[in-house]
């Protein structure tokens, strides 16, 4: 039985599974979901049944579901364990997964900001400006730090791409949609990011994504009402970076909502 991936290929968490699939080579059905549009629908039911928090990416094989995009990874390398897109030493993997982390958490957030003010409009003219100023001070100060993990090789998992690599891609790649590419003031960063997008594995995703954005473009997804979930790092993104009213004004129209609660 194929291995099907619900996604959504904006996601930057079904991105960095992507990128790992492809690069390990398992044949994968991609299955386009919608997470906020409930649905009857067998497929949006058998989405249901994958990711009961009704997030993308999760990933059915045979009887096993796995949702959580680090989970999935995890279970990955146990599953299709050749080629290993993990470091060998066990320092070195936890470095990774540090990085994975601080990808998903903190970097992850800040894209969605900037987003939500540019696209979703949450905020005009001075609040809209000084939230956007404030999001990129944040995301040069992770840039730094992306930076320096590049001082000891070509790969932010190290010797060879991998996991590291995957997981940090698809994040910088939505800075730079956003109009955040890394430039003259991260060198080893740039290169990097130029080397990772020439990738087979990459520039599969990057064309999804590409895709995915002319149809959500076309289908007018920014217009305003549409509900947006915001999960834990988001919303504290929001509220500390001087967005208590934009939280409070989506709450009042009701175009923000939590994580959908397990059964
Ligand atoms: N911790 C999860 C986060 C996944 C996540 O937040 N996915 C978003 C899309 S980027 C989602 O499905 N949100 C639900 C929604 O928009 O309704 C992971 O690593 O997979």
């Amino acid at each position: 039985m194929a291995v099907k991936l619900f996604e959504h290929p904006l996601s930057p968490y079904a991105r960095k599974v992507k990128i790992v699939l492809y690069e390990k080579g398992v044949s994968f059905q991609r299955v386009f979901v919608n997470p906020s549009a409930a649905s009857t629908d067998p497929v949006y039911q058998e989405f249901v049944m994958a990711s009961p928090r009704r997030e993308v990416p999760c990933l059915v094989d045979g009887d096993t579901r796995v949702f959580d995009s680090t989970v999935i990874l995890e279970y990955l390398a146990e599953r299709w364990p050749n080629p290993s897109l993990q470091p060998n030493s066990p320092s070195e993997r936890a470095r990774v997964r540090m990085l994975e982390e601080m990808m998903d958490t903190e970097y992850e957030a800040v894209n969605w900001g900037i987003a939500e003010i540019r696209f979703f409009e949450r905020a005009v003219g001075q609040e809209a400006e000084q939230l956007v100023t404030r999001a990129g001070l944040q995301l040069q100060r992770l840039r730094n730090r992306l930076d320096r993990e590049l001082e000891g090789g070509d790969w932010m998992n190290g010797e060879t791409f991998g996991r590291g690599d995957a997981a940090v891609y698809p994040c910088v790649a939505m800075s730079a949609s956003l109009g955040f590419a890394p430039d003259e003031r991260h060198p080893k960063l740039r290169a990097w990011f130029e080397r990772c997008a020439a990738r087979e594995s990459v520039k599969r995703t990057d064309a999804e994504a590409q895709e995915a954005l002319r149809r959500e473009l076309e289908g007018g997804a920014a217009a305003a009402g549409k509900s947006r979930q915001y999960r834990d790092h988001r919303l504290e993104w929001m509220l500390r970076t001087g967005g208590f009213d934009v939280v409070r004004r989506g709450l009042d129209d009701g175009t923000i909502r939590f994580q959908t609660e397990f059964e």
